[in-house]
């Protein structure tokens, strides 16, 4: 007597290479087509192999746009690896009864490190300086070389102040004795301000004011070039630029030419618009340390992202609650109009 067939399971597309255990833990609850070879799809390639597919795990590289999901009638959740998500159009996702799942908190600190590193490595010029040991130019000490500016007890200023904002004013206020100032979409509460010891300004007092500026707002259309030639022009000569949120947010050229004219002091990106590809200005400026989008770049931390991230996909397509839904009004198996 033949057994009775198996019950069909869902099938899930892993579009980027990542951890093989949790390609395994997939594997446990669903069909898995994985992408070892880590090759990038583009948005053909990506449509072909979503066909027939319930889930998504995608990671920034991955655009879901309206077009995506149109040829992908199957699909019924993305998991994104990351906490941001402006590569999926939620307006689409929610319209189609598509669920957005991303990974926030578990990145929080790391990248908030991040930040604050980067920041430390643009007001002491430690890149530049290396590069300079590297090319063999050291030959004496000097009382004014690589002289940058100091972290401790300085302004430092937050545009975008969400978890990853609090994260570094925190280390600010309390491990280096800055003054934190900051401007964000909404302000946060009396009690949470006293707690990061963080002042309210409005943006342009915010750019005038920080010796240290550092980004951390979502990428949306609103902050496109948020920081363009006319923000460079308030901000201190002596002042640092920081970019741990997303490319596109700064205008990349703007900035070349403000570091060139050193009117601003040094820049620290971790994000660019068009990454992997990076301004050629930006190359040719020494007074930048440029680091390929790492920031949550710890060995436990991507582990972390890549477990919530499957967390959220096997919840959503196993009847059960995932745990960051991006847009949780939509309601697996209905299609929801957008809110
Ligand atoms: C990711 C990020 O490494 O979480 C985010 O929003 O930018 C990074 O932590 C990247 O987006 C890969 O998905």
């Amino acid at each position: 007597m033949s057994s009775p067939p198996a019950p069909s399971r869902p099938a899930v597309l892993v579009a980027r290479a990542v951890f093989p255990e949790v390609v395994e833990r997939l594997r446990r609850h669903f069909e898995v087509e994985d992408n070892p070879a880590d090759e990038i799809f583009d948005k053909a390639a990506l449509i072909t192999r979503l066909a027939g597919k319930a889930g998504a795990f995608t990671t920034g590289s991955e655009r879901i746009d309206a077009d995506v999901l149109a040829a992908s009638p199957s699909l019924r959740v993305v998991a994104n690896m990351a906490v941001g998500y402006n590569n999926l159009d939620i307006a689409a996702c929610t319209a189609r009864g598509v669920l957005a799942t991303n990974t926030p908190d578990v990145l929080t600190e790391t990248t908030a490190d991040f930040g604050f590193a980067l920041m430390m490595a643009a007001a002491r010029r430690i890149t530049e300086s290396e590069h300079f040991l590297r090319r063999g130019e050291w030959d004496r000490w000097a009382y004014d070389m690589f002289t940058g500016s100091d972290v401790h007890g300085a302004t430092l200023g937050i545009l975008g102040m969400g978890r990853i904002g609090q994260g570094i004013a925190r280390r600010g206020a309390h491990g280096f004795g800055m003054k934190v100032i900051y401007h964000n979409r909404n302000r946060l509460d009396a009690e949470l301000e006293g707690r990061l010891a963080a002042r309210y300004v409005d943006k342009a007092t915010l750019l005038a004011e920080a010796d240290h500026l550092v980004l951390v707002l979502p990428y949306s259309p609103q902050s496109h070039h948020a920081i363009g030639s006319a923000e460079l022009a308030l901000m201190k000569p002596t002042a640092t630029l920081t970019n741990v949120a997303r490319g596109g947010i700064v205008d990349d050229a703007a900035l070349a030419d403000a570091l060139r004219e050193r009117r601003i002091a040094s820049a620290a990106l971790d994000v660019f618009e068009g990454e992997p590809k990076v301004h050629p200005d930006l190359l040719t400026v020494p007074n930048v340390v440029l680091t390929p989008h790492i920031a949550s770049a710890t060995v436990a931390t991507r582990r972390a992202m890549a477990e919530l991230a499957a967390d959220n996909l096997i919840a959503a397509l196993t009847g059960g609650r995932p745990p960051a839904p991006v847009n949780p009004q939509v309601l697996l198996g209905g299609v929801l109009p957008p809110r």
